[in-house]
């Protein structure tokens, strides 16, 4: 399997976030999409590509141009404020504020940080910017490539991962949606129907907002509830799309402390629904934050538990973009990963 990689990633490190109300260390750290580079050369999965790069029109089929301005000049804004220190927004327009202000209106970097955002977790640092237009560019060569070589599976390992930006927010470590401009991408090459299966542990609210009236992308997601975890918001099991996408947008929430029996059988619900639908390509936002041991999260899936999933999804029959999305147990991201690609791969033949 092809992997699609950029060293550019190393240019978003943020210092602190707010967990839990206390500034802390971050944990998406740049380590990570490091460790599982590593592994796919350990395990010799393919060849490792750098990004091409195809511009900001793809990544403005979804995302809003003011929104993608913003993210662009944000740090500059910020430091201009006289600020030497990692970027987080403090106030939001919440329901007994104006939701519709123009945000052309709002002159200082506090109030278009906080228009253009969901959470207090997301710092924005000199290279954010360059190293997630980057990631947007390495999910649309894995597009390119899976379309122009017929190949099928391709890996996009992206950082900062994707699944929580929305069409105009940033939050939960997501500036621009990889697998969102990915599936766009794939529906403007002559796709007509294309299914995004999120396995994260969070719910990819994100791409849910950016599908949810749209039936030619499919969205599934098995996530921890939102009566529990972040981003608490979205992802309850009702939410099933509107207008017409009414049908075409399936939440699995799952308790805290679920393992192998629950997680599987919320998986094959979702895959089951993938199949329903026959896409022509499936996006598959990989994150390996289900772990037993990932730090911030609280599912109990074990390594052995990966390659099973890669193999289901191979039995899908169809063309499979992965995208790297969440996973904070730095010294097993690799093997996890690598591990469900390598069952795809083994399963796929
Ligand atoms: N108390 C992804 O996996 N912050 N994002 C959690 C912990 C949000 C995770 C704070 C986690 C976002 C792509
Ligand atoms: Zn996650």
């Amino acid at each position: 399997m092809l992997t699609v990689y950029s060293d550019t990633h190393r240019l978003h490190h943020g210092k602190q976030e707010l967990i839990d109300g206390k500034l802390m260390p971050v944990v998406e750290m740049p380590r990570r999409a490091d460790t599982v580079l590593a592994e796919v050369k350990a395990r010799s999965l393919g060849e490792v590509i750098a990004p091409d790069d195809h511009g900001r029109a793809p990544i403005e089929r979804i995302h809003d141009p003011r929104f993608v301005a913003f993210l662009e000049t944000a740090w500059d804004d910020w430091s201009a404020a006289g600020r030497d220190y990692d970027a987080l927004p403090f106030c939001w327009g919440t329901r007994t504020l104006r939701q519709d202000v123009d945000p052309a209106r709002l002159v200082g970097i506090d109030a278009k940080l906080g228009y253009f955002s969901f959470d207090a977790g997301t710092p924005i640092t000199a290279g954010t910017w360059t190293a997630a237009y980057t990631s947007a560019q390495v999910a649309l060569t894995g597009r390119a490539r899976l379309t122009d070589t017929g190949a099928r599976a391709v890996f996009a390992l992206c950082r900062p991962p994707g699944h929580h930006a929305g069409m105009d927010t940033f939050g939960g470590y997501c500036f621009l949606n990889n697998a969102a401009i990915a599936a766009q991408s794939f529906l403007d090459a002559g796709a007509r129907k294309v299914a995004i299966l999120d396995v994260d542990y969070h719910h990819g609210n994100g791409t849910q907002q950016i599908f949810y009236s749209r039936s030619d992308v499919l969205f599934c997601s098995i996530h921890g509830h939102p009566q529990q975890e972040f981003p608490f918001f979205l992802g309850w099991p009702e939410e099933i799309g509107q207008g017409p996408g009414h049908g075409f947008n399936h939440n699995f929430p799952l308790p805290w402390g679920s393992g192998q029996a629950p997680w599987f059988e919320a998986f094959e619900a979702a895959c089951r629904k993938v199949e329903g639908y026959g896409p022509e390509v499936v996006v598959v936002s990989l994150g390996v934050d289900t772990f037993k041991d990932d730090p911030i999260s609280k599912f109990r899936l074990e390594t052995s538990d990966y390659p099973k999933i890669g193999e289901r999804i191979a039995a899908f029959g169809c063309p499979v973009l992965f995208v790297m999305e969440g996973g904070y147990a730095v010294d097993q991201i690799g093997v996890n990963t690598v591990g469900l690609l390598t069952g795809f791969e083994s399963a796929a033949g």
